[in-house]
């Protein structure tokens, strides 16, 4: 469902309004950012003495390069203060906010967003929810479509990056999603957008990632390639980067000996996973050792706890990736 003139002549009555906080999720990403900057500039634009404020409790590293490239700044702040109208962006229910529920009841509370939609909506005066558009920065732009309204080049930007971020670099795009970078991309380059979307990672990470890799222990069950490796940290993207580069599963450690913690994750490929869930097996796992485990189908991890005056570590993690190891295989030989 594309937002109809009725829709938008009924937002525009709320974005009039003298004082609006425009409300992201937790960790807001670049479509939560993107699209919040646009309903703060169309804001304006209706009413340029207006009081306008962008908040989050915490935004994502990508959000922050974007924002700095836009020139925009949003609050980050814990329940934040309240004016009469408070706009939701892409936010589909109150867990993700950090706010006052009593007294959001008491605002002109609207939301835009294309999450399946939930009772937050009862809580709202207007909403705008599309949960066959890929991003909330296509909703909103396609807003300024129809209002016959050209965004400058900043608050462009930052919707291409919002609908780029979302899409997976377009792998969820649709139709009317590449109608809408058309429309919006006019005089900006797309590396542009696809560079301020990437990151490189953190150097730690890099060498946790190359220890994994040269530490790692390949074993077979029934033809699948089970990789079994240990690290200090990373080991949730160190198990995803071994199976990125051809294990079926992968189990990864990182005993902390500070903390007095196992920490085990593991990953594997989708065809794996339609037979053994991962959560579950972590879950076993976790138990097995005295600790917690579970997650999705193809991405699971565990705690357990660790006596360092009983063990030593390497003696933890050769039985901790063993026991991952036992346990998958009865798993994967009882449903063959
Ligand atoms: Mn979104």
């Amino acid at each position: 469902m594309e937002p109809l003139q009725e829709n938008i002549e009924n937002l525009l009555k709320f974005l009039k309004n003298d004082e609006i906080l425009f409300l992201c999720h937790h960790n807001a990403d670049p479509d939560a950012v993107g699209a919040s900057i646009a309903l703060k500039y169309l804001a304006k634009t209706l009413n340029p003495s207006g009081n306008f404020r962008i908040s989050a409790n915490s935004i994502s590293k990508l959000s922050r390069n974007i924002l700095e490239e836009v020139d925009e700044e949003v609050e980050i702040v814990e329940y934040p203060k309240l004016p009469k109208t408070v706009v939701l962006v892409d936010t589909s229910s109150t867990n993700q906010l950090s706010v006052d529920e009593d007294k959001l009841k008491e605002c002109d509370v609207v939301l835009i967003d294309h999450h399946k939609k939930t009772n937050l909506v009862n809580l709202c005066k207007f909403y705008i929810v599309d949960e066959k558009s890929p991003s909330t920065c296509e909703i909103v732009s396609e807003i300024f479509r129809k209002l016959g309204i050209y965004p400058p080049k900043n608050i462009r930007i930052a919707l291409l990056c919002g609908i780029l971020y979302d899409t997976k670099h377009l792998k969820l795009a649709n139709e009317m999603t590449f109608s809408i970078l058309a429309w919006l991309i006019k005089g900006i380059s797309f590396q542009k957008i696809l560079y301020l979307l990437s990151q490189e990672s953190d150097k730690s990470k890099r060498v946790a990632h190359l220890k994994a890799c040269s530490r790692m222990e390949i074993r077979e069950v029934d033809g699948i390639t089970v990789a079994l490796s240990h690290v200090s940290s990373h080991e949730a993207s160190s198990a995803k980067t071994i199976v990125s580069i051809g294990a079926d599963i992968a189990f990864v450690v990182a005993v902390r000996k500070r903390e007095e913690e196992i920490r085990v994750s593991a990953r594997c490929r989708k065809s794996v996973s339609k037979k053994v869930h991962l959560g579950s097996l972590m879950e076993k796992i976790g138990k097995e050792l005295g600790g917690e485990g579970g997650g999705h189908a193809e991405a699971a991890g565990l705690n357990a706890p660790y006596d360092k005056k009983k063990k030593n570590k390497d003696d933890v993690i050769k039985e901790v990736l063993n026991l991952c190891f036992e346990m998958f295989k009865k798993e994967w030989e009882n449903i063959q």
